[in-house]
């Protein structure tokens, strides 16, 4: 239905250097390789948290730097591995990489946990370099640089609240006004094609509020814009009726307000069991006071907020009153079915993105992503080499190659390209 949507960049931690030190004792002759390793950076994880309902909380994060892994010291001491970065989102989020549009985490069910961007290993100090042939090595790694990438995190949203009435009452007003959402708004007609959704922060909860394109009489049978949202109208919960209280544009109130209620109980009776809210916009009109008055008068006593939302007035109240009836909702679901319905997630297939195959001894790894990834990759520095066979090892081809049983020294090929490979 709606889908909320962030993107933004992550960086996992890098590895920690590796020290070159050396021991500076008298009876060894030559002193000796004495550099401790670097520890590995943390990864960024995102976990599924049932609490969570929206992904307001990434929204005001440009960024998510996991912390680095320690230095290795002198007298071979190991820098200190990072605690990995645990990520909160909602259940039913959903991660792709911005570039090249694949999935790298569907989080289904609370507690999942994917990783989104992997640390870097620490860079080994002299010690562990040390081999038969060059006992001590007058060199140290860096730690490898911890995974950067652009990601887009897509939650499908439930609106906890519809904000229903004819073209122009000012139903995308309200809601830029009371949410983070920016609508456009207009004064002719049909400004709003299709709805816009935005989260209400408040102390006692998160909700989700969409204005629908304006409703018009016939919009149940196909009439304007709105009758295609009437479905969306069917999974809120609670609905708010916005009515233009100035009649400025020789409207009435009261008619619009049951030619609103009868294109509902056209399309669907449940509508109207639904629980609602009544908004009187445009309490600045002229004639906005006594046209209200008419109207209280005609739906027996319901309770009605009196807004001018053009310049914020009023809709504090109208903000509590839907936060107390979304949260007792949230205790009690309304429709059974509906809720069910509702909690049905995008499932994405998981398509093998590449293909293994075995040329003589050398073993050919295919597939477009691979492909395009190579091809992008410029592989004159150390580094971008470390991050495509980084990238390989995430997408799942070292593992995949492993069961294909390859050992370290054996040759790969992608493209016209063959590398040794080693673990
Ligand atoms: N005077 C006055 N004008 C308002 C008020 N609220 C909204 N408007 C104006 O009414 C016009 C329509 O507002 P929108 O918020 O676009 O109305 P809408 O209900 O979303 O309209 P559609 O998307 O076309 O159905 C705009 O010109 C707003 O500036 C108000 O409280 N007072
Ligand atoms: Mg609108």
């Amino acid at each position: 239905m709606f889908v909320d949507e962030v993107v933004m960049n992550v960086e996992a931690g890098s590895g920690g250097n590796g020290c070159l030190a050396y021991r500076r004792e008298s009876y060894v002759p030559m002193g000796g390789p004495f550099g401790g390793s670097g520890g590995k950076g943390a990864d960024i994880i995102f976990k599924a948290d049932s609490g969570l309902k929206t992904l307001i909380d990434l929204r005001y994060q440009k960024k998510i730097k996991a912390n680095n892994g320690e230095n290795g010291l002198g007298k071979g001491m190991n820098g200190a591995h990072s605690e990995n970065l645990i990520v909160k989102v909602p259940v039913g989020t959903t991660v792709r990489d911005f570039d090249t549009d694949t999935i790298i985490a569907d989080l289904t069910h609370h507690g999942e946990e994917a990783t989104i961007a992997y640390g870097g290993r620490g860079g080994r100090g002299n010690v562990a370099l040390a081999t038969r042939s060059n006992p001590c090595p007058s060199f140290a790694e860096k730690g490898e640089p911890g995974e950067v990438r652009k990601i887009k995190v897509e939650l499908r949203m439930l609106a906890d609240v519809g904000l229903v009435g004819m073209p122009s009452v000012g139903k995308s007003t309200i809601l830029s006004m009371i949410s983070n959402a920016n609508p456009k708004i207009a004064s002719y007609h049909f400004t709003t094609l299709s709805p816009n959704l935005g989260v209400v922060k408040t102390k006692k909860n998160d909700f989700v509020v969409a204005d629908l394109p304006g409703l018009i009489e016939g919009a149940s049978e196909g009439v304007g814009l709105g009758h295609k949202f009437l479905k969306h109208i069917e999974r809120t919960k609670i609905l708010a009726h916005v009515i233009d209280m100035s009649a400025e544009e020789g409207r009435n109130p009261y008619e619009d307000y049951v030619s609103i209620r009868n294109e509902l109980e056209k399309f669907s009776p449940k509508l109207l069991l639904k629980p609602e809210i009544i908004i009187a916009n445009k309490m600045d009109g002229e004639k906005a006071k006594d046209n209200l008055e008419e109207f209280k008068k005609k739906i027996n006593n319901k309770s009605v907020f009196e807004v001018t939302a053009l310049i914020n007035e009023g809709l504090d109240e109208v903000i509590e009153k839907l936060s107390d009836m979304v949260s007792e909702i949230e205790d009690k679901p309304l429709y059974e079915d509906d809720v069910i319905e509702s909690h049905v997630l995008y499932k994405f297939k998981m398509e093998k993105p590449f293909t293994i195959s075995k040329d003589g001894d050398t073993f050919v790894v295919r597939g477009d992503q691979i492909e395009k990834l190579f091809r992008m990759t410029n592989f004159n520095t150390e580094e971008a080499y470390d991050r495509f066979s980084n990238k390989l090892r995430k997408m799942g081809v070292d593992d995949e190659l492993i069961k294909n049983g390859i050992k370290d020294g054996d040759t790969v090929r992608i493209l016209d390209f063959e590398f040794e490979w080693t673990r």
